[in-house]
């Protein structure tokens, strides 16, 4: 069943320039709009459009539809991705056609993973039945064989039946907090039960999640803060720290960032690797050590302030006197010792280290020169965007990075300005940034409280299951943008549910993680295909997918939502997340309802009634959709009419709404801009002085007692667990140590993280190598192509080398989120998992840090490894 009324045939627009935007081997994710992608009929994009054109038209005459389809993952991407459905199957997908495509009002076009969805959907490898681990009873769970069993079909009745039995087992017998759950749909049914331990941790943002909070650099949205798309093309100089749009922001961000070249722009880039973004704005680049960013920022502070005179401003003293406290003694809060301000620490005043870029450059690898020259491109009389990413932050040693980047932000006065920014740039708002023109409404379900405090930080997921303990420091701590002073308290879990997330893939210490699978006494998973948390676990019940379920929204772009329908049946015996909580909860003798007072549906009119667009005017909202009397008939809904900018099957129909931007429209967003005229009159909220806070006691308590590990008020240079130091057995004599690399993870185009890593066209397309620089690669004797071994304190992985000149020597780049494929003999990953090598290490608040890992390579002398792409696909079904 679709919720759609047929589809007239929608005009195509014609003579739509497909640009093509490669520059030096770089592209856009987000790639042409050609009509149709029918790659599984011709093989080849040779002749592609007009064969497609010619046989859409032809599928539209006998009935055929183009249905908006869900793509759903968390790639930082939102794309209209659209699927043609024919006799209820789809047989081609394109992406977005509603309108010309410019500058100022893009399309958005999807990239090549959302166009390889159908691969996905009608994938051999998808769960179809529930399935129970052969060697698995309830009386005899033969546990060390998880993750190595056969597998066989059960009923729903039995498998449901098995679930609530163990889930009714641990409550009897250990009380709710051994059930270790994750997925909102089954966090619902669990409360209800009694309630279960739950994780939280700092994931995308690393430290970008808590300190910008703490310090007044919030504004509102994620510690994010940098003006939108529009006014970035005023600037002089953009700087980009750990910045690659092109790879991990499909849609528009790295063409927003190219409008900003042609407006004329200079890139510079701070990076371990010169990354397709770079390449594509031609940035200059300047490469640096990963987990290191601190003292870059230390070496160009250094330059501002000695190098500031009243003939040579290199410091907005004004900003800094008006907007920020801590910079030097004079501004220091009341109460704190004057010696501990940022100025003095930078020139050494009292620690003997003035902390010049000769200091900085042993820390991080770029050349003193280097920091002055950035600290010149940033002078207070350029237009200027200094604009981050989170990868520096998803590092140890960082939580005063963000600190450290306002800092600069407030010397340099780079903030509350056309043409002037400082802040982070990322994910679905990278290069564009403000308030959402247009949002979907709430799906009216109401809130279920938790009731198990116990919540596990990722870093200690697994070693809180082996061991028996954690560090208790609130409830979803990082949700609540506070956290209790840290408590070590035991812990007892006996269950593990998967039903949302990858935890065994993305958490730290996959290794561990596989440990605490073999040692409860039960798992379950959701799951659409046997992902690696699936592949662990004793019962598997068939999830179906978003392209399954009646609708929903996308969000993350400010300037349009995506409205997506159902496009097919649900496949074989796969059901929603929804429906197993309900099912279960019968099972378990409790009331669906209490669970899922209404049904999805209802919850996506609910969404769409509530949808709201901004007016002209720039400031207020109003309804989006014009609901009839006649639409809630024909959905079965409850709601009453009311009138919006658009119909409800006009809205289906385009799958998208987009506000039209032009420059001068009253859409734009300066950020900070209030704070900044008058910094007294619109104080920063989450501040105790209400200003930038340069020294910061709270943070430094704050995080301090979570107990991890010591921050200091001010931005200051701390060594990071598995940072550079940890290369050197000698840092002092420069001698390297048993682990003499540092790895990073981008995030790369194979996968949204771990999804979509077993498609086949993607494999082909994208074969996920160990990036090495090529120097490094020639002193190992490793040529390209060559089998390597990665090896950490933590564990051990296999890939094929990729060798680049476009990464920093010392440093290895292992693409995040590869499926994990261990030997058992042998214990060694043959996947290229990139959490097998990250360990379960805490530092400040609770940090993981996977871009601060440590490692030694050599060439492999086993057996060639097989590509992915020959790979066999998890196939049980
Ligand atoms: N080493 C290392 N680790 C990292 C990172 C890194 O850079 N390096 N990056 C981190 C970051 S930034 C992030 S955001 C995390 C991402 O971590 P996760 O969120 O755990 O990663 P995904 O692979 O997106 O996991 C989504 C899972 O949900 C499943 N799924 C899809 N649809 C549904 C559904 O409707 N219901 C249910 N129940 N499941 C569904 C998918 O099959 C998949 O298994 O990884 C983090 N981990
Ligand atoms: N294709 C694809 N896109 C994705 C995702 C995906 O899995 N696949 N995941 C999405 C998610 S949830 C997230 S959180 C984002 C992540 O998005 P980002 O955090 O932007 O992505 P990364 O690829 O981890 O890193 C971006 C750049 O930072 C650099 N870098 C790494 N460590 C450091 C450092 O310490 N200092 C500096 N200066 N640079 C550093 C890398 O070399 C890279 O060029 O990506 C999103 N987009
Ligand atoms: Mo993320």
């Amino acid at each position: 069943m679709t919720l759609q009324k047929p589809l007239k045939r929608r005009d195509f627009l014609k003579g739509t320039a497909v640009a093509s935007l490669v520059v030096g081997g770089a592209g856009l994710t987000g790639c042409s709009s050609s009509k149709s992608d029918d790659l599984a009929a011709t093989g080849s994009t040779e002749g592609m459009n007009a064969h497609a054109v010619a046989s859409d038209a032809a599928a539209l005459e006998e009935g055929a539809q183009w249905v908006t389809a869900a793509c759903w993952h968390n790639c930082g991407g939102r794309c209209l991705n659209k699927a043609l459905v024919k006799d209820g199957v789809v047989i081609r997908q394109k992406t977005d056609d509603n309108h010309e495509d410019s500058a100022d009002y893009p399309q958005q076009r999807a990239c090549v993973r959302g166009r390889a969805q159908r691969r996905q959907i009608y994938g051999e490898d998808r769960i179809k039945y529930p399935m129970k681990r052969k060697n698995w009873s309830p009386d005899n769970p033969n546990k060390e064989l998880r993750g190595k069993d056969e597998w066989e079909r059960i009923s729903w009745e039995e498998a449901l039946g098995y679930v609530a039995d163990e889930l009714t087992k641990a409550k009897e017998k250990y009380g709710n907090s051994s059930i270790l759950a994750e997925g909102s749909e089954i966090g619902r049914l669990l409360n209800v039960f009694g309630g279960y331990t739950s994780r939280w941790g700092t994931g995308s943002l690393g430290t970008w999640s808590l300190t910008p909070h703490l310090i007044g650099y919030d504004d509102g949205d994620s510690g994010m803060a940098v003006n939108d798309r529009l006014d970035m093309r005023n600037c002089e100089t953009v700087i980009l720290s750990g910045v690659n749009p092109a790879w991990s922001s499909a849609g528009n961000p790295a063409y927003n960032y190219l409008q900003v070249k042609n407006a004329g722009a200079k890139f510079i880039a701070i990076d371990p690797y010169y990354n397709d973004s770079y390449a594509l704005l031609d940035a200059d680049w300047i490469p640096c050590y990963p987990s290191q960013d601190i003292a870059i920022w230390l070496g160009v502070a250094h330059t501002l302030i000695t190098e500031d005179s009243p003939d040579n401003p290199m410091i907005d003293w004004d900003f800094l006197n008006r907007c920020a406290i801590g910079f030097d003694s004079d501004h220091m809060p009341e109460g704190e010792d004057p010696k501990g301000n940022f100025k003095d620490y930078v020139l050494g005043t009292y620690d003997g280290t003035p902390k010049t870029p000769e200091w900085a450059s042993e820390r991080c690898g770029v050349s003193p020169d280097d920091m002055r020259r950035i600290a010149h491109e940033i002078v207070p009389s350029k237009k200027v965007a200094i604009l981050t990413a989170w990868a520096a932050g998803r590092t140890h040693g960082a939580d005063n990075l963000p600190q450290m980047i306002m800092t600069i932000g407030a010397m340099t006065g780079h903030m509350g300005k056309s043409g002037h920014m400082c802040g982070l740039c990322c994910h679905n708002k990278a290069s564009n940034h403000g308030p959402a023109l247009v949002k979907a409404g709430k799906d009216g379900l109401p809130a279920i409280d938790t009731v198990v405090p116990d919540c596990i930080n990722d870093t200690q997921l697994w070693t809180a299951v082996l061991e028996g303990s954690y560090t208790f420091t609130g409830t979803a701590p990082n949700k609540n943008k506070a956290s209790e002073a840290g408590e070590v308290r035991p812990i007892d879990i006996h269950v593990i549910y998967h039903a949302g997330r990858a935890l065994l893939q993305t958490r730290d210490a996959m290794a561990k993680g596989i440990e605490a699978h073999r040692k409860v006494d039960f798992a379950v998973a959701h799951a659409q295909f046997l992902t690696t948390s699936a592949k662990y676990c004793d019962i598997i019940l068939p999830l179906d997918t978003y392209w399954e379920r009646p609708g929903g929204f996308l969000t993350g772009n400010r300037e349009m939502i995506i409205v997506h329908s159902q496009v097919i049946e649900p496949q074989f015996e796969c059901h929603s997340d929804q429906w197993i909580a309900c099912e279960l909860a019968k099972k378990l003798g409790l009331d669906p309802a209490a669970v899922y007072p209404f049904d999805e549906k209802q919850q996506f009119f609910n969404q769409l009634a509530g949808a709201e667009v901004m007016d002209v005017d720039g400031k207020t909202y109003k309804p989006l959709v014009t609901i009839t009397d006649d639409d809630i008939a024909t959905w079965g809904v409850e709601g009453v009419p009311q009138t919006g900018e658009i119909g409800l099957a006009e809205l289906l129909d385009l799958g998208c709404y987009q506000v039209e931007r032009k420059p001068g429209d009253n859409f734009g967003y300066i950020a900070y801009e209030d704070f900044v005229n008058d910094p007294e009159a619109n104080p920063r909220e989450e501040s105790p002085s209400g200003k930038f806070e340069i020294f910061s006691r709270t943070l430094s308590d704050t995080i301090t007692n979570m107990g991890y590990s010591a921050v200091p008020p001010i931005p200051a240079y701390t060594e990071p667990v598995e940072g550079l130091e940890d290369t050197y057995s000698d840092f002092t004599a420069k001698t390297k140590g048993d682990y003499p690399y540092q790895v990073f993870n981008p995030h790369y185009l194979r996968r949204s993280h771990t999804v979509l890593d077993n498609n086949l066209w993607l494999r082909e397309a994208w074969p996920n190598p160990v990036y090495l620089n090529a120097g490094d690669a020639a002193e190992k004797g490793i040529a390209e192509g060559d089998t390597v071994l990665l090896t950490s304190q933590h564990g051990q992985t296999l890939r094929k080398a990729a060798l680049t000149q476009r990464l920093m020597p010392g440093v290895i780049a292992l693409p995040h989120g590869s499926w994990v494929d261990i030997d058992e003999e042998t214990g060694i990953d043959m996947g290229g998992a990139d959490n097998m090598l990250c360990g379960p290490v805490g530092c400040g608040a609770g940090i993981s840090g996977w871009n601060s890992v440590i490692a030694n390579m050599e060439k492999w002398t086993g057996d060639e490894l097989v590509d992915d792409v020959d790979k066999d696909l998890r196939v049980i079904c």
